[in-house]
């Protein structure tokens, strides 16, 4: 495939392109000096800089948390690090990385941005071509063959660890956790260095953007590559906020910092990428076997492959916009034909405010033997993966096949279904 040569293991497009701009000095941007609060201090009270025109308004807690990244990348200054995204990742988890990055590089941390699934939006894949991202998709088996020793860390940026496969490899070869930069709700306890977790913020992008507003790397409209990752943090922004629908204050301040930098033409030809054909059937199936209850609506599409996993969201975000209907909840197989994998996985998608996509999809699956949770959300999303165990793995026969998907099938309707209504456990 087009895109499995492009992101090709042993192509790295990540360090020679990008000269870093010289670094700040230490101290550079002093907050006790040059701040000042509008009001009575508090950690989200919004403060303008001096310098408020080129760099926009960023709230204390905001400058704190980037000072105390510039501290962390100072002592990691001149160590290789791995950013381990989600198996696959999104617009705001590749854009916020390749920041990651790019911050890094000013400290002489060389960085590999890896996940292990694969890109199957359209909009990925777009963002991703256009913008020359330097994402490396890194299957279990490159994991494997490669030298990981030669990484003194490694960063997990718009997740938590518990969508990615490569997390035991990494545990298991001891290299250190350092980072945690994400907006998801909490879904552990993080024994590392430095810790950003803010569900309060509607996108990873807008962490990030923070932190070049807050002086550790200043855009320069002039640099290609500034121009492109500013792009890139632009959709990363508008996917995880519905378009800036759900977008709050300091979303929009990152969106107006990141107005003055990106490119709208590239930014457009992104969003406009077309459906495959193959994503229009999932669709097409998600409509067909939907049962809508208590406004929910739900939906099982069978198998489907991995490269078109991506489906799966997009035929939640379709199944929303019924009228009547405020959540929906779609699932399939997704098969892995290298591997031999196959799992079960789902997303949900909401409008409605009181409902924590989080909390729904944590109650209705409850927690594996080891006490994982199964998937988590965010504002309006979420997202579940459920490992088929014994029963994964293809099968010639096909009434079979068909048997083991309305196993699956049924299975997770009924547990949906205790949640959905209400006569027989109010949520
Ligand atoms: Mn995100």
């Amino acid at each position: 495939m087009q895109l499995n040569s492009f992101l090709s293991p042993h192509e790295n497009i990540s360090s020679k392109d990008y000269n870093s701009s010289p670094g700040l000095e230490e101290g550079e941007i002093d907050t006790k000096t040059t701040l000042r609060t509008r009001s009575q201090s508090s950690s989200t009270q919004l403060v303008v800089p001096e310098n408020a025109s080129s760099l926009g308004y960023i709230n204390s807690q905001a400058r704190q948390r980037t000072e105390e990244l510039r501290e962390l990348l100072l002592t990691h200054s001149h160590e290789r690090q791995l950013v381990v995204l989600q198996d696959f990742p999104d617009p705001d988890a590749l854009s916020s990385a390749w920041t990651y990055q790019l911050i890094a590089q000013q400290y002489d941390i060389k960085s590999d941005i890896i996940y292990a699934g694969t890109l199957s939006h359209q909009e990925n894949i777009a963002l991703v071509r256009l913008t020359e991202l330097p994402a490396q998709r890194w299957t279990l088996p490159v994991l494997k063959s490669k030298d990981i020793s030669s990484y003194q860390g490694f960063v997990l940026i718009d997740n938590q660890g518990t969508t990615s496969q490569l997390m035991p490899v990494l545990e298991q070869a001891s290299i250190p956790l350092i980072a945690v930069i994400d907006h998801h709700n909490l879904q552990g306890d993080f024994n590392c260095e430095f810790v950003d977790i803010r569900p309060s913020i509607r996108a990873t992008a807008t962490i990030l953007t923070q932190y070049l507003q807050a002086g550790l790397l200043p855009l320069d409209s002039s640099v290609s590559h500034h121009v492109k990752c500013a792009t890139a943090l632009m959709h990363g922004l508008y996917s995880d906020t519905n378009r800036l629908m759900q977008a709050k204050e300091e979303d929009f301040m990152a969106a107006a910092y990141l107005s003055k930098f990106y490119d709208a033409q590239v930014l457009k030809a992104i969003l406009q990428a077309n459906r495959s054909k193959l994503v229009m059937d999932v669709i097409e199936r998600s409509l067909k076997n939907r049962i809508v209850q208590n406004n929910f609506s739900i939906a099982g599409v069978g198998y489907l492959r991995y490269d078109d996993r991506d489906a799966i969201p997009q035929a939640a975000d379709f199944l929303v916009t019924e009228e009547n209907v405020h959540t929906a909840v779609v699932y399939g197989i997704v098969h892995d034909e290298d591997d031999e994998l196959e799992i079960v996985i789902g997303s949900l998608r909401t409008t409605k405010l009181t409902l924590d996509p989080d909390e729904f999809i944590k109650e209705a699956f409850g927690q594996d033997s080891s006490g994982r949770f199964f998937g988590g959300g965010r504002t309006g999303a979420g997202g579940f993966e459920i490992p088929m165990g014994f029963l994964s793995g293809s099968n010639e026969n096909s009434s079979y096949v068909k048997m083991k998907w309305e196993v699956f099938d049924s299975q997770i309707k009924q547990k949906l279904l205790k949640l959905v209504n209400p006569k027989d456990n109010p949520i």
